[in-house]
């Protein structure tokens, strides 16, 4: 593949509402994306990526003007040089990006839309590229803290009204067992899990204990990303399963947790852990570990929503993802929005991993536009 030229954008999408964890509240997504023009076969196509950094680096060290700027300064002209030999792939941009340390979201932005130019001149969906048969995955939703119980469980029988067929309750210390004993007292049968975001520390252990009377499916990420050996002890004194999401990192990451006892099961998200290769790289490893897996989301818009939904279409993935419609977080998505039927979301057909953006849309939410001549 030969890239010809890249556009950064920066967008500032609305959230139909406010979205509340442990570590900040979000009115509105700020999201980097990238489009390359490049050439395939001597074909011209254009593929487009979604950055998973915030606006600012408060859920991971990166943010999305950093992320534009590591892409600019030091991504592109790695693989523009490639592009010169022509070795570039989509497979091979993890390892011409490894000298550059981090920078995990910028690099996994720029991997897909080489991977979206490069499915899109074979004419191959993502699925069939990952060997994906099913054409559904099931769909749950990530509910964000809220100003009162009662405001909760309205908000979690609405998405139950949608058919969401898996809730997802944002914790933190001052909104943890309360609120989690109303949701499981109003719905005893629905399958439930929390999130801390790092929020809590060891020493907390027996106060999370508490949660364990509850039936959840898993509690993610209750310690620090660094925390590895503490998520193992924690989790030899907790019943409910240890998920970790900001420990997992890449591949490697995820061995040394499940060898540590640090996860019972791990959250991927693509963004997270450099792209969708390592992304996959995970599910084999925890599929070989016996350690369930499910999809992560970063508020993705329709670049990556359904790539994400193709990904959980692999067999490890047995838990349902953060993979809610588009509606969940926007009134208007950048794509034809991803719609929830029967509680499920289709894995997309279409050739690349997502469809061409509407132009009315891009110019309606970008805030900056940067040329990138590689
Ligand atoms: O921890 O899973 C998380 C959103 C932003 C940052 C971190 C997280 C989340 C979510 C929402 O929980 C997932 C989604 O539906 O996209
Ligand atoms: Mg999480």
């Amino acid at each position: 593949m030969q890239i010809d030229h890249v556009t950064l954008r920066t967008l500032r999408i609305p959230l139909v509402t406010p979205f509340t964890t442990s570590f900040s509240t979000q009115t509105a997504r700020t999201v980097l994306t990238v489009e390359v023009s490049a050439r395939v076969a001597g074909r011209e196509v254009t593929g487009w990526g979604e950055c998973g950094a915030l606006a600012e680096p408060v859920y991971s060290d990166e943010y999305a003007a950093g992320a534009a700027d590591v892409i600019e300064r030091f991504l592109l002209p790695r693989l523009a040089a490639a592009s010169a030999d022509t070795v570039l792939t989509a497979e091979t941009v993890g390892e011409l990006l490894e000298p550059v340390v981090g920078h995990r979201m910028a690099k996994a932005a720029l991997e897909a839309a080489i991977l979206d130019a490069q499915l899109k001149a074979a004419g191959t969906s993502f699925a069939t590229y990952l060997g994906v048969t099913r054409d559904r995955v099931p769909s749950g939703v990530s509910v964000g803290i809220q100003d009162s119980i009662r405001a909760l469980l309205d908000a979690v029988a609405g998405y139950l009204d949608e058919g969401y067929q898996r809730i997802k309750l944002k914790i933190q210390p001052g909104w943890d067992v309360e609120p989690v004993r109303a949701v499981r007292e109003a719905h005893p049968d629905v399958a439930l899990q929390v999130d801390a975001n790092a929020a809590y520390t060891l020493v907390d252990a027996a106060h999370l204990r508490r949660l364990d009377e509850f039936d959840l499916l898993l509690i993610e990420q209750p310690l620090a990303e660094d925390d590895l050996r503490q998520h193992a002890e924690l989790a030899r004194a907790m019943a409910t399963p240890m998920c970790l999401d900001e420990s997992v990192v890449s591949a490697a990451s995820a061995a040394d947790a499940i060898q540590l006892g640090a996860a019972a099961v791990i959250n991927i998200k693509p963004s997270r852990v450099g792209g969708y290769l390592e992304a996959r790289r995970i599910h084999d490893v925890a599929r070989a570990s016996g350690i369930a897996v499910w999809c992560g989301g970063m508020l993705e818009t329709g670049l990556a929503r359904g790539a994400n939904a193709a990904l959980a279409g692999l067999p490890g993935f047995t838990l349902p993802g953060d993979i809610s419609a588009s509606s969940r977080f926007y009134a208007r998505d950048l794509t034809t929005p991803y719609v929830i039927e029967n509680g499920s979301i289709a894995v997309p057909t279409f050739p690349g991993l997502c469809e061409q953006p509407e132009a009315d849309a891009l110019a309606e939410f970008s805030t900056e536009v940067r040329e990138v001549s590689p």
